[in-house]
């Protein structure tokens, strides 16, 4: 099955931020969903964990260049 996670990103300030983190996740091989919420500092992803770990998530939006925080 696909898993679901909720990840705090800090440092987006601008409407570009997010959308350029909402298609860096996109784009990775295993991302089913990503939104991108620029007010609530949010993401949410829908990935296929037989690819991708948490942790893939929280490295891509760091490479992005932004911190990210996975939420419980
Ligand atoms: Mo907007 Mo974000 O001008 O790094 S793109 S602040």
């Amino acid at each position: 099955g696909m898993k679901q996670i909720q990840v705090r990103i800090t440092g987006m300030t601008c409407a570009a931020c997010s959308n350029s983190v909402e298609s860096a996740l996109k784009a990775i091989d295993g991302v089913i969903t990503a939104s991108v919420a620029l007010i609530q500092n949010r993401a949410d992803v829908v990935f296929n964990p037989a690819l991708l770990k948490d942790e893939d998530i929280k490295n891509a939006i760091e490479d992005a260049g932004f911190e990210a925080e996975i939420l419980p």
